[in-house]
């Protein structure tokens, strides 16, 4: 489980997640960002490569890295927590990430929602470029029900439209229930996530039909002519396009943040982080009359599984953390060594 001396002709080797989270710590940490942040993303970011959440795990870090050089986002930014009202928690993150703004304004929020029944957090000018349940998964460890939005930047033609406009806007949910981990899906409003788009040009691979068109409009499953002057269609036809709508509303309009068509990279070369805004919202079930939620939740599990259903959302990803957990991380020995470059050059 160590990250070095690397076996020279293994194609993969296997980190514990404090070995991970170090190498990116010092990552983050010499590309400019305060300690604070640099342990916050080092940490979402461990999590997902733990977690087989690929398309937002080490895959991210390079991207990371040109955005902190490229001066688009601020690494060092101290977020402002306002206390709004009996349920509302506003934070403005500086032109920084995200998570440190969520993690600066957490025990508030929490304690908003357990005294008002409901609590929401709304983060503007902001950074996010992870996995979205990282952000809402905690919460239902401890009893809560959670709900987050975030939109991006645009490459998703909404239903009906003739050019980009949305995000690939991510919604995620997590709620307790009795005997098992939380329930926690975590998805992209757009037919696939970008991240995945560009893993599969890397690779090589065609996408499945329906992800996207290319510069001309046309379907395509080429990834390449979807990120080279194509773009993403919504998931759903017009049900995954008002969703994504749902999104820009509730993370950018909602928030005071920017739209995912409203930023302007270009005088950024490098900047790779959508520049916009997020909502989160906190529900104390504890209020609920009758049986418990998190018992009335196991009850629905059962009755899926009753029904046939055999995987539930995050179980795929709470079977790869608990392998990584007690084999490793699994990573490519080639990401590995590019990392270890990262937290050096
Ligand atoms: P997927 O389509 O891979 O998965 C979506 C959800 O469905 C997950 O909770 C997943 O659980 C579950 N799931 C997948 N397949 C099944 C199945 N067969 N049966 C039951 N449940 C299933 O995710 P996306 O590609 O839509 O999104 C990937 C990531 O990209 C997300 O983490 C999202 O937050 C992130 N993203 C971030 C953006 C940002 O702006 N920060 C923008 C867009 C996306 P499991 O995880 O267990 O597989
Ligand atoms: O995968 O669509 C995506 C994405 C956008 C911003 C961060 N991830």
């Amino acid at each position: 489980m160590s990250a070095s001396p690397l076996d020279h002709d293994a194609s993969t080797t296997h980190l514990s997640y404090e070995t991970l989270t170090l190498l990116l710590q010092r990552i983050f940490l010499r590309h400019g960002t305060s300690e604070s942040v640099a342990q916050v993303l080092a940490e979402n970011c461990a999590s997902a490569e733990r977690d087989g959440a690929h398309s937002h795990g080490v895959f991210r870090v390079p991207g990371y890295v040109s955005t902190l050089n490229s001066g688009w986002v601020n690494g060092k930014a101290v977020p402002i927590v306002e206390d709004v009202a009996s349920g509302y928690v506003r934070v403005d993150a500086a032109n920084g990430f995200a998570q440190p703004a969520l993690a600066a304004a957490r025990s508030l929020l929490v304690d908003k929602a357990r005294s008002a029944g409901i609590a929401l957090l709304a983060i503007h000018n902001s950074h996010h470029f992870a996995a979205l349940w990282p952000d809402v998964e905690p919460f239902a460890e401890e009893g809560l029900v959670a709900l987050s939005v975030v939109n991006s930047m645009t490459c998703v033609v909404p239903h009906g439209a003739d050019r980009p406009l949305f995000g690939t806007n991510p919604i995620a949910f997590a709620a307790p229930r009795a005997d098992g981990p939380p329930i926690v899906f975590d998805l992209a409003t757009s037919a696939i996530a970008h991240g995945d788009v560009q893993i599969a040009a890397r690779k090589g691979e065609r996408l499945p039909p329906g992800m996207g068109v290319d510069s001309l409009g046309q379907p395509t499953q080429d990834p390449k002519a979807i990120l080279e002057g194509g773009a993403l269609l919504p998931f759903g036809g017009h049900k995954g396009s008002a969703l994504s709508m749902m999104v820009e509303l509730l993370a950018a309009a909602l928030t005071g943040g920017n739209f995912s068509f409203e930023f302007n990279w270009s005088e950024h070369p490098g900047a790779r982080t959508p520049w916009t805004g997020q909502l989160v919202i906190v529900i104390d079930p504890s209020k609920t009359t009758g049986q418990s939620f998190a018992e009335r939740s196991q009850e629905l599990v059962r009755q899926m599984h009753a029904a046939g259903l055999r995987r539930l959302p995050g179980d795929r990803r709470h079977r790869t953390r608990a392998k990584s957990q007690q084999a490793g991380i699994e990573m490519d020995t080639k990401d590995l060594r590019q990392l270890q470059a990262l937290a050096e050059d």
